[in-house]
């Protein structure tokens, strides 16, 4: 991609809206522009980095068994009557009426819809377990939108929701998504922490947050610093195996974490005093088990194995893939901008042009950027004729985990500089080596 065909409306100030590193630099770096209270459009750069990430939240639901939908933003009132949640959920539910007087919502969460297309599809434990997810835009008037798309009132959320037979079989759908959260969060960079939690308007027994440590993060958490070392299960874990998601459940939340709600002095006290971490954190994903809450009220039931009927045992599990791009950058920058992890990077590297406009320059660009491109990598090249100085700054705000430095006196010599975005490491290379170079290094 040519920056100079391109979108990147880079801000120079500082804008004086925000409050915390990642919204600041994800308007600095023209990656979202706020469109009203809590409502952002994403532009190019930023739909990059929200699809890279939506990309691999995807695999892994799907290595998991769940099957992707796309349910509808707005939602008949009706069908929040029957759970009794319509009027329980408060003001931070957005209602509509339509032309003819009806009540309708837009979706702050879909329990309630996909348990009537599950109720109207499913009727025998032989077609269970079934997980469904979307992902999809919600709506909550918030009652304090802030720091750009970490709180915002129109969010993106991957929506999962499992049926089961019973209890048990629930539990391990529950495991199921619990191992394929630690898993998605490890490839998009981060390091995640399982904390029980407080299930709050979605209901149930049992909940999971996956929290990022960070200095901005809106909630106090408790947990044990045996996390850090935690081995995240591989690419190669068998999501079928019962036992085997029981066992990586189990190891997972031995050592204690809690957020603030359901903290615990009594247990704190026996984690030993150097392993203790109370720290600020970012809430990426919540899991939740709650049985039969909507699957009794809504008549969403199966004939087991017994020949009897059975109200199902739920769970619905949600990432928040706005929040996370957020997430990311306030654990993964420095003064000059953002560093990009490589799975989620809007580009792979940045061609930058020092003399757009000199022949030799322009022709030796070209090449590495047919040669790279060729390579698979996705590259944006600086064609611009801005100052060298700009671009290196430009460069370095969008946080690309490579850059291409092409200048003259290189180009004269036969070769271009190779920056690494994160350790700042360059490395002056022959022109014909910058794509094996990047290949050894990726
Ligand atoms: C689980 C899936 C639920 O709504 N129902 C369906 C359950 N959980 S939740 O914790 O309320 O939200 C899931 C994730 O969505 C993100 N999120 C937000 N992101 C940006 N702005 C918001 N206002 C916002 N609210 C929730 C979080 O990542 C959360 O974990």
């Amino acid at each position: 991609m040519r920056l100079s065909q391109y979108f990147l409306p880079i801000l120079k100030e500082n804008p004086r809206e925000a409050e915390i590193v990642s919204h600041r630099l994800m308007l600095r770096a023209g990656m979202i522009r706020q469109q009203g209270q809590g409502s952002f459009t994403w532009l190019p750069l930023g739909k990059r980095v929200l699809d890279k990430v939506n990309r691999i939240i995807r695999e892994e639901q799907d290595r998991a068994g769940a099957h992707e939908i796309l349910m509808p933003t707005i939602q008949s009132a009706e069908l929040w009557r029957e759970s009794g949640r319509y009027d329980d959920y408060g003001k931070e539910m957005l209602r509509i009426k339509d032309r003819q007087n009806r009540d309708l919502l837009y979706g702050p969460t879909n329990e309630e819809m996909v348990t009537e297309i599950f109720r109207s599809y499913v009727k025998s434990y032989k077609d269970l377990p079934l997980n469904l997810y979307h992902i999809q835009w919600k709506f909550r008037d918030e009652v304090r939108p802030r720091f750009g798309v970490m709180r915002s009132r129109e969010f993106l959320m991957k929506d999962a929701y499992s049926f089961d037979i019973d209890y048990e079989a629930s539990k391990a759908a529950y495991n199921r998504m619990f191992v394929s959260y630690l898993r998605t969060f490890t490839r998009v960079g981060m390091k995640a922490i399982p904390m029980r939690a407080d299930t709050g308007p979605i209901g149930g027994d049992l909940s999971h947050e996956f929290i990022i440590l960070a200095e901005t993060g809106e909630s106090q958490v408790f947990c044990d610093k045996a996390y850090l070392d935690l081995t995240v299960p591989g690419a190669d874990t068998d999501f079928r195996d019962d036992a085997a998601m029981a066992e990586i459940v189990q190891r997972w939340t031995t050592p204690y974490a809690a957020t603030e709600e359901m903290h615990d002095e009594g247990a704190w006290n026996a984690v030993g005093d150097g392993d203790k971490l109370a720290a600020r954190g970012i809430e990426v994903g919540h899991i939740f088990h709650f049985g039969e809450k909507y699957s009794k009220p809504m008549g969403a039931k199966v004939q087991g194995p017994d020949g009897k009927e059975h109200f199902v045992s739920m769970g619905s599990y949600g990432i928040g893939p706005s929040r996370l791009v957020a997430g990311i950058i306030e654990a993964s920058h420095d003064e000059n901008g953002i560093i990009w992890p490589d799975a989620v990077a809007p580009f792979d590297v940045g061609l930058i042009n020092m003399k757009s406009g000199d022949a030799a320059c322009d022709a030796a660009c070209d090449r590495l950027h047919a040669e790279l491109g060729a390579s698979g990598r996705d590259v944006l090249y600086d064609d611009t004729d801005s100052r060298a100085g700009g671009k290196f700054a430009t460069a370095d705000l969008i946080g690309l985990p490579w850059q291409v430095i092409v200048g003259p006196r290189g180009v004269a010599a036969n070769e271009a500089e190779i920056k690494n975005r994160k350790t700042g490491e360059r490395r002056t290379v022959s022109l014909d080596a910058v794509v094996r170079e990047l290949g050894a290094t990726a």
